[in-house]
């Protein structure tokens, strides 16, 4: 019996729902969602079986404008991931529109020449009327393969794009063993779910000027895993405000993210978290390989 198998890269405009769409369709929590934009640091694998084909999805960061050292890293991974893609999928946000952010993407999806499919998500959001005339003014832009309408959220159109999607890619072995979910590292999932705390949990430059590095990551003989971490900020302002008064917000981060990770690892989680503060960190190369930005992504 032939195989299929393949990688499907999603990218597009910060907060599209590219990491709920991973998240929904491999039924799983493998990249952190938070309703700010630019939430997605580094290019994150699910892995779907479908059949006898083998998805290999890869949620991207979303694509905007770069100034630092961080940015720039993500939005080359976002690109890389489409490079080395079989199909690229281009998941817009049918409540925004045909933004010149995804103009600019479209544009640039072009001159690669990859073939591309488009998603138009949040349809929950919109009326379908209001469909249509998205679809027509993007596919204007370029010639999309296949258009689709889904919600992440709840998870309408997705089996149809599933289906399409694991009739498309190329025949092949699999490139991974079937159980397998990810190759996200459990220190890296740590260090995200810390994370995906900070942006829930606070505003402005806050979560932006954050980043979260596992420190050790210890199996008890109890069962229970013990991890600490630490909360890289530039500025000392942001450090007081993680803190909070009389520590209250850093101990709200640390047990919303220690319950979450008890889940996803399925055994108790005894987590410590550590603030530092380090101006310029992101722009140093060590903490961006911390985070999985290789130096391939930092032209
Ligand atoms: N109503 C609705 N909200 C959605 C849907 N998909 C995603 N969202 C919300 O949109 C926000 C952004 O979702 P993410 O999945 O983090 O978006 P993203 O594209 O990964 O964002 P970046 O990583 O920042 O590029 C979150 O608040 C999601 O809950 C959807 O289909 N319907
Ligand atoms: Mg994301």
């Amino acid at each position: 019996m032939s195989t299929r198998c393949g990688f499907v890269a999603i990218v597009g405009a910060p907060n599209a729902g590219k990491s709920t769409l991973l998240n929904r369709m491999t039924g799983a929590k493998l990249s952190i969602v938070s309703p700010k934009a630019q939430t997605t640091r580094f290019r994150v694998l699910g892995i779907l079986m479908r059949g006898t084909t083998q998805m290999l999805l890869v949620d991207t960061p979303g694509i905007f404008r770069p100034r630092r050292k961080l940015d720039r890293a993500m939005v080359a991974a976002a690109w890389t991931g489409a490079q080395d893609a079989d199909l690229a999928v281009l998941l817009v946000d049918a409540k925004s529109g045909a933004t010149e952010a995804v103009r600019e993407i479209v544009a640039r999806l072009k001159e690669t020449g990859r073939r591309c499919w488009l998603v138009l998500n949040k349809i929950d959001l919109v009326s379908p009327a209001q469909l249509l005339p998205l679809t027509a003014s993007l596919t204007a832009l370029m010639a999309f393969e296949q258009v689709f309408m889904v919600s992440a959220s709840n998870g309408d159109g997705l089996d149809g794009l599933l289906d399409a999607l694991a009739a498309t890619l190329p025949e092949g072995p699999y490139l991974f063993p079937e159980d397998e979910l990810t190759d996200l590292p459990d220190r890296l999932l740590a260090a995200e779910i810390v994370r995906e705390q900070i942006f829930l949990q606070t505003h402005e430059e806050v979560p932006y000027g954050t980043t979260v590095e596992t420190e050790s990551f210890k199996e008890r003989k109890d069962g229970s895993v013990r991890i600490e971490a630490t909360i890289y900020v530039a500025r000392a302002g942001h450090k007081s405000i993680l803190i909070g008064a009389g520590g209250a917000r850093i101990r709200e981060i640390g047990a919303k993210a220690r319950s979450h990770l008890g889940q996803l690892l399925d055994r108790p989680v005894h987590l410590f978290l550590n603030v530092k503060e380090r101006a310029g960190w992101d722009e140093e190369r060590a903490r961006l390989r911390a985070i999985g930005l290789d130096d391939a992504d930092q032209a």
